[in-house]
Parts: structure tokens; C-alpha cells; sequence
């Protein structure tokens, strides 16, 4: 049994701007497992700094190799995996680039696909697009071509001082589309008044507009909002999910698995979101199409309740670095084929995106 990795430079095809950063690069980590004739491949969601979360790739490559990769070696189940690692605190995004390795390899030992492994699948995933900041005219060009092509849910990055011009902009635009916002943290207690005027443009939720670890505030804010509140940063374990839905403090989860830790709990807070009757949907980090695949298959389960951000690979990437590539069709995509996450990897793309490559364990 080996476990390698490739970190990966691959060009971005526009840059893509949050409150918090431009990326134009996606620098990633692609995690291998080879035993017994079986292949399994994960990523990790972190890339070169911790702006949307605590981690980054090099906190990753570390916890990964120094206390993760030698409890994988012992090939656990991926809930014994979740055991074993809870002595370490944190750490969220390494643990679920290991545990989401031993999904595809258990999946694949299974000759299952990676959602019937996991759950009961309606057969496709329904898709929104998350659109980052640009030029305002360049957005409502996007907004087009998305709607264009089928996406179910339009997605907008905002910032402090930016929201009232993004969304007034494209709600004259585009009055009845389904329409959300993401101000990844921006915001703080002192600007509920600015936050109350969103209410004005009808979004299905706004998204992480307060403290990336906050609950409370949100909770607050989300007495005097009308529009609902959805949480991202802030939902990092299934108590945090847990507590947000007791105190109000959102209707509706953003779920990354690398965010949660891994599928194992992710699923359970799929779980208490059913309990609160609240929505739920997959979201993304610009992932390859390995990443990709999970969030597909994740986004495929029938308690998912709204589209998420699974736009198809072409989306950020003029050549994956994988041979199957998903298309949409009438803003659905289909989990791949096969055992497994599925992907056919491209050897010829991911030499040409390798900057550094190695033996974990
Ligand atoms: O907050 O959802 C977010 C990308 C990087 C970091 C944070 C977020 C995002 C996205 C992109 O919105 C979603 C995608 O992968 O298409
Ligand atoms: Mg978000």
C-alpha cells in the first residue's frame, strides 16, 4: 500500500474574486492510494493561504503526513478513520482529504459508485453557478450566458460597500431569476442596518455575511432580516450545525465536505438539517475534477433540497485533469459512471500541472 501526492498548479481560466482574495491559480494537493489493484484519489479544498478558513496546503501537507497518512496505512473504514483521528483538534480540510480517500478506495473495494455507497441518490445533481467579483457588466454577462446554459440558482460575491451596486445592477437586470449572495465574513455586528437593506432584492438566502466562525451574531442578525440566512464558514462539525439551527441562526447549509471534515460528516449534518426542516446543498472551493466528483455525487443525495455550486469543470479550467469531464444538461449533472468518485485521470495533464510530487507514506 503507498499513498502519494502531486501539489498542482493549474491556470485558472478568468480570476476569481472574493471578499477575502483573487485567485488565479488553483494550487492544490491531489492525494493517491494505490493497494490490491485499486486506485483511489482525493484533493484537498485548502490552497496557498488561509483566507477562507484556518487552514492552508502547507498546514494540510503537514497534518496529513505527520499524523494522518499513518493511521490510513492501516486501510480503517472511513468512520474508523473519523475515530481514530478525533485526538486531533481542528484540522478539518487534511482529515477529509484522508478520509475522502478511503471513501473512493472502500467505494471501489465495494464495486459501488461512491453515492451508492454512501446514500440513496436521485440520479443527479441539481446546479446553480457561484459567480465571483467582477466589473459589473462583465457579471450581468455571466448571469446571462448561466442562464443561457441551464443553471438553477445564480450566485453572487459581495463585499462591504459592493452589495447595494452588485445587486441592484442585477436584480433591474434579471427581476425573477433565483438569485443568491455570498459575502464570505465580510460584515461585523455594526453593519446590520447596511445588511437589512439586501432584503430589498429578494435572494433565496444571503450566505456567511458575518464572522467566519460566528454563530450568535448571525443569529441575531437573522431576527430583523427577512431574506434567510445561510451558513458556510461558520458550520465546521454537526453540534456547530446543530446549535445554529437551535438558536436561528440560519434556514439553510452550505456543505463542504472539506469544510465538515469529511462525507462522514457531512452526512450527519444532512441529518439535522432534515430534523430542522431547513435546506441544504453542496457547495465548492474551484475543486479539480477529483474534488469535483465528490461534491457531484455528495449534491446527487435525494436530501439534498437546493442546487449548489457544482458547475461543470470548463467552468474554471481550459484542461482538467481528468478525461471525463461532467457536462450539464438542463442545469443537471450526473455522478460519474464506475466505481467510485469514477474519474479517468489524465496522466498527460496532471504531469503538466505538477510542480512537486512525492511519497506520503
Ligand atoms: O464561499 O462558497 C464559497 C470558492 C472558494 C472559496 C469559497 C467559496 C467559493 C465559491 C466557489 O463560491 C464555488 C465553486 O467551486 O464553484
Ligand atoms: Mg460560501
Amino acid at each position: 500500500m503507498k499513498i502519494t501526492y502531486h501539489k498542482l498548479k493549474m491556470p485558472l481560466i478568468s480570476p476569481f474574486t472574493t471578499s477575502f482574495g483573487t485567485d488565479v491559480n488553483k494550487d492544490v494537493y491531489v492525494f493517491k492510494l494505490e493497494h490490491n489493484g485499486i486506485t483511489a484519489y482525493s484533493e484537498s479544498v485548502t490552497d496557498e493561504n488561509p483566507f477562507y478558513g484556518s487552514e492552508d496546503n502547507y498546514t494540510v501537507f503537514h497534518i496529513v503526513k505527520q499524523y494522518l497518512a499513518p493511521v490510513v496505512k492501516g486501510l480503517p473504514e472511513p468512520d474508523e478513520f473519523n475515530e481514530q483521528v478525533k485526538f486531533i483538534k481542528g484540522n478539518n480540510m487534511a482529515k477529509a482529504s484522508m478520509e475522502m480517500l478511503l471513501y473512493d478506495y472502500y467505494a471501489k473495494a465495494n464495486k459501488k459508485s461512491l453515492v451508492d455507497y454512501i446514500g440513496h441518490s436521485r440520479g443527479y445533481a441539481n446546479v446553480g453557478i457561484s459567480l465571483g467579483m467582477d466589473d459589473i457588466n462583465v457579471t450581468l454577462k455571466k448571469i446571462q450566458e448561466a442562464l443561457d446554459r441551464g443553471y438553477k440558482r445564480i450566485k453572487v460575491k459581495i463585499m462591504k460597500g459592493k452589495e447595494i451596486g452588485i445587486l441592484s445592477a442585477v436584480r433591474d437586470n434579471f427581476p425573477d431569476i433565483v438569485l443568491s449572495a455570498d459575502a464570505n465574513s465580510d460584515y461585523t455586528e455594526k453593519d446590520f442596518d447596511l445588511i437589512k437593506k439586501i432584503d430589498r432584492y429578494n435572494l433565496v438566502y444571503l450566505e456567511q455575511p458575518l464572522y467566519h466562525d460566528d454563530i450568535i451574531y448571525h443569529s441575531r442578525l437573522a431576527k430583523g432580516l427577512s431574506t434567510p440566512l445561510c451558513l458556510d464558514e461558520s458550520i465546521t462539525s454537526p453540534e456547530k450545525a446543530q446549535k445554529a439551527f437551535e438558536m436561528g441562526a440560519c434556514k439553510v447549509i452550505n456543505i463542504k465536505e472539506g469544510r465538515l471534515g469529511g462525507i462522514g460528516n457531512s452526512l450527519k449534518v444532512m441529518g439535522i438539517v432534515k430534523e430542522f426542516k431547513g435546506h441544504v446543498w453542496i457547495g465548492g472551493m474551484l475543486e479539480t475534477g477529483i474534488g469535483r466528483s465528490f461534491n457531484v455525487s455528495m449534491a446527487s443525495l435525494s436530501d439534498i433540497n437546493y442546487p449548489g455550486d457544482t458547475s461543470p469543470n470548463d467552468k474554471y479550467f481550459k484542461n482538467d485533469i481528468v478525461k471525463n469531464p461532467f457536462t450539464m444538461e438542463n442545469g443537471t449533472i450526473k455522478p460519474n459512471k464506475g466505481t467510485g468518485i469514477g474519474v479517468e485521470i489524465s496522466e498527460e495533464y496532471l504531469k503538466k500541472y505538477t510542480v512537486e510530487e512525492g511519497i506520503i507514506a
